[in-house]
């Protein structure tokens, strides 16, 4: 039987959500070009689109907002941000930015040019792109597991370092500016690293001179999971944990947005002074001064109390064990998703509900449809519209191996029932998923082609 954690906090403010009509519905997504991106949040009853800006914050972090201090520079939120980041992530130097594609993009600026390459387990998209963009190729050499829907491996995220080891021989190091890894890999199932591939990923990186950067947005939740499932971690603190897996690294990249439990937020950091200096410069340009980085004060504030309460043991307890209450509930109704539930979100396997659909029918984003469509749920394809692309060589279309649809679920936000309600509604459509159609492109944008295409069903 599937558990539902007790909440650690109880609620002092709620937020009115309204249920619509299928016909409204229908309306709505037709209007939307049946892309739910494009539909207004106010239409959805439960949104799952993402987990990131959508957290809850706490009375403490909306209480920090009242202490913003909105000067120019040197404002002393920058500082409480800094004791956060010194003493959680350990780095030397860092620099806020409004959100992590803005630290990717200030790094990338730095590194990222024709003809080089960057490894990951997995980029997630917005990396990808600020990757591709400056002509530098992303790739991902995540472990075989990973890529398989139904292997129970406790650390699906984890790089294949045999693969590293391969790639970097075939690319040559001096081609590689900086090698990353992803905590938890959000692209493959919210899955985790363990502590033992963060070390041998940096280790096999070091040994070629290679710089080890992480993707740090979920380092929380990955650091939970490493306690729960990792021989030798089970007595740690979750921020005992987070400084060993930042040892090992030279810089990270986060969006707070996620475990910094805010609604906007991120940074850069590193320890090599002159990258911090230049990365200064590239931030000046496109951000703002070092001491906000494109945020207001205030913002700075809530991301320094919600980075140390993103690391609270109770509510790291809770929050994975209330993903995986949706997950086990969904398994319990035979609904094929990514085992085990990740940390953040729970997966649909949309090659595996929706057989009858070729890859070129986009099985991910009409499954999101007709969620909509059935309960006014809000769920994001991970799969062919946003990862497929044309192969430069041959001109055929390249699908990604997974094909997934994401709930993704905001931290602090929904209840039990919330969850009970959208289980129901995924039932029942894997009850009639015979009868759903694939859907057509009428229009793409050449990068990121999900957040606005639309399209028509088949
Ligand atoms: C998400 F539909 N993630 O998961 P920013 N790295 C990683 C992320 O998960 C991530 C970023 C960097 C989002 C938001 C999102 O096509 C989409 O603060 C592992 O969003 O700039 C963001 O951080 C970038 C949703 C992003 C999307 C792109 O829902």
């Amino acid at each position: 039987m599937a558990y539902f954690p007790p909440e650690p906090f109880r609620i002092k403010v709620v937020e009115p959500i309204k249920m619509t009509t299928r016909a409204e519905r229908e309306q709505l997504l037709a209007e939307a070009g049946y892309n739910i991106f494009l539909l207004r949040a106010e239409d959805v009853y439960i949104d799952l689109l993402t987990d990131s800006g959508t957290a809850a914050m706490s009375d403490n972090q909306w209480a920090g907002l009242m202490i913003g201090d909105e000067s120019y520079a040197g404002c002393r939120n920058f500082f409480s941000l800094e004791e956060a980041v010194k003493g959680i992530f350990g780095f030397r130097y860092f620099v806020p930015t409004h959100q992590g594609r803005a630290a990717e993009n200030v790094l990338f600026s730095l590194v990222a040019r024709p003809g080089v390459f960057i490894p990951s387990n997995m980029h997630f998209d917005t990396t990808r792109a600020n990757i591709e963009v400056r002509g530098a190729r992303a790739v991902d050499l995540v472990i075989d597991e990973g890529l398989d829907p139904t292997s129970r491996h406790p650390f699906k995220g984890n790089m294949d370092i045999e693969k590293l080891r391969r790639f970097i021989a075939e690319v040559g190091a001096e081609n590689i500016p900086l090698g990353m890894i992803t905590i938890t890999n959000n692209s493959g199932g919210g899955q985790p690293v363990s502590m033992e591939n963060i070390r041998q990923t940096s280790q096999v990186l070091h040994e070629h001179g290679i710089p080890f950067f992480i993707d740090a947005c979920r380092y929380a939740e990955n650091a939970y999971f490493i306690k729960l499932r990792e021989p030798g971690y089970a007595d740690k603190s979750p921020l005992e944990i987070a400084r060993e897996i930042f040892s090992y690294a030279d810089g990270c990249t986060m969006s707070a947005k996620k475990d910094a439990l805010v609604n906007i937020g991120g940074f850069l950091a590193m320890n090599d002074e002159q990258l911090y200096q230049r990365a200064c410069t590239e931030l000046i340009l496109r951000e703002g001064f070092p001491t906000y980085g494109g945020l207001a004060g205030r913002d700075l504030e809530a991301v320094a109390r919600g980075l140390w309460e993103g690391l609270d043991e109770n509510y790291l307890a809770y929050r994975l064990a209330h993903t995986q209450y949706l997950g086990d509930r969904l398994l319990e109704e035979g609904i094929p998703i990514v085992e085990p539930p990740g940390g953040h979100a729970v997966y649909i396997d949309a090659k595996r509900f929706l057989p009858h659909l070729p890859q070129s029918q986009y099985p991910g984003a009409a499954l999101t449809a007709e969620l909509y469509l059935e309960g006014a749920i809000r769920a994001v394809e991970i799969g062919s519209v946003m990862f497929a692309h044309k192969d430069e060589a041959t001109g055929e279309m390249v699908y990604p191996e997974l094909e997934l649809v994401r709930l993704a679920i905001p931290r602090r936000v929904y209840t039990q029932s919330h969850l009970d309600y959208v289980v129901e509604k995924v039932v029942t459509l894997y009850r009639k998923r015979e009868s759903i159609r694939g859907l057509r492109i009428v229009y793409e944008a050449p990068y990121l082609r999900h957040f606005t295409a639309r399209f028509e069903r088949l």
